[in-house]
């Protein structure tokens, strides 16, 4: 059986390099190696777990697809779509939280950390967030399922209710059982100030993160003020792994330049950080500013990101009404 891939990324605005390197470059090359099997959703139910302004999210699902194309993804290749408008997801969502199991949703991080120390005051779509992620995922069949290294919990789950549904129902391999493909080299990229926390969208600072619609000027800006030490930039891993930005920052040139650690490593032994950042500045720019020129051309074009989601969601909706209808049928609705 060939690859079948599915993906999503929440229109959450302020798309980062996180998001980028994490997830959406691997998405690039999955599609170009697997036309017509890829699926990418703009995770629209997913976003309302937290407070969205309605307009400003209306504006981010279409900056979602923006990026997609302008990072190179072809959406006659493959299925772009917007999540709420298949009803199989919520439905699908419903029917799995419950085989899911408390003890199961209890140990997720991300809702811990998403909730913080105010968990009562948390959705209960936060808290069950990983059960709409299950459903996204084996509404289509997917076998694999590119993320950032973030969601590896979250995919482990979905592998879990897939085979309690399968054995619940007697109904061997009726829900395929994922993979998660998460970047090998450097899959978790770091605030830009504070090389211990994920850079993330909704962190306050601008500062602590690229966006993928930054000038050119904002992204060298960024670089420069991004936090390091007064260390040289060491010969070994080890060494490094004590410096959690230096550390960020060298996987992001290692990421963006599509090498290793080790190889960014070799180049830069012994130079101090500010050289470093020249250089870093140098491929970043090179690399992000076409897309986020290209992403602001494509919002002009309002039109045509809706008719590519209009597209979309007529091939998704064939695949996940056909499997929630043999779903209702195995469970005796
Ligand atoms: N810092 C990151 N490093 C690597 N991968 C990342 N991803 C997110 N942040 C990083 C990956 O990007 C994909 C889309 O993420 P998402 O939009 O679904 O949500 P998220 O993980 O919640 O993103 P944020 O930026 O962290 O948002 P907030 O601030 O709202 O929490 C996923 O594959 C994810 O792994």
């Amino acid at each position: 059986m060939g690859k079948k891939i599915f993906s999503g990324v929440q229109p959450t605005g302020n798309l980062h390099l996180g998001n980028y390197l994490g997830a959406i470059k691997n998405f690039v090359d999955l599609n170009n190696d697997n036309e017509n099997k890829c699926i990418f959703c703009v995770v629209d139910l997913h976003a309302i777990t937290v407070k969205q302004d309605p307009k400003e999210l209306k504006n981010n699902i279409r900056e979602t697809v923006a990026t997609f194309v302008a990072s190179g993804i072809d959406h006659k290749k493959s299925v772009i779509f917007n999540q709420s408008k298949v009803p199989a997801h919520a439905e699908g969502a419903w029917i799995l939280s419950c085989v899911a199991r408390m003890g199961w949703l209890n140990r997720m991080t991300q809702f811990k950390e998403k909730a913080g120390k105010d968990k009562e005051k948390a959705s209960i779509g936060l808290y069950s967030y990983p059960i709409l992620m299950a459903a996204d995922i084996l509404l289509y069949d997917a076998t694999h399922v590119p993320v950032g290294e973030d969601q590896k919990q979250h995919l482990e789950l979905c592998r879990d209710i897939a085979q309690k549904f399968n054995n619940d129902f007697k109904i061997d391999n009726f829900l395929q059982v994922p993979e998660p493909l998460i970047q090998k080299e450097f899959s978790r990229i770091m605030s830009l100030k504070d090389g211990s926390k994920k850079m993330s969208k909704s962190e306050l600072s601008d500062l602590s993160r690229i966006n993928l619609t930054d000038s050119k000027d904002e992204m060298i800006n960024k670089i420069k003020k991004a936090k390091t030490d007064s260390l040289p930039i060491p010969e070994t891993i080890g060494e490094l792994d004590k410096r959690l930005e230096a550390k960020n920052l060298i996987g992001i040139y290692a990421s963006l330049t599509n090498s290793t650690l080790d190889k960014s490593l070799e180049i830069f032994v012994g130079k101090n950080f500010s050289e470093f950042k020249e250089k870093l500045s140098q491929v970043l720019v090179a690399k992000i500013d076409p897309i986020s020129l290209e992403i602001k051309k494509l919002l002009n074009d309002k039109s045509y990101l809706d008719q590519i989601l209009l597209e979309g969601v007529e091939k998704a909706d064939l695949i996940a009404s056909n499997k929630i209808k043999k779903i209702k049928e195995i469970i005796g609705f």
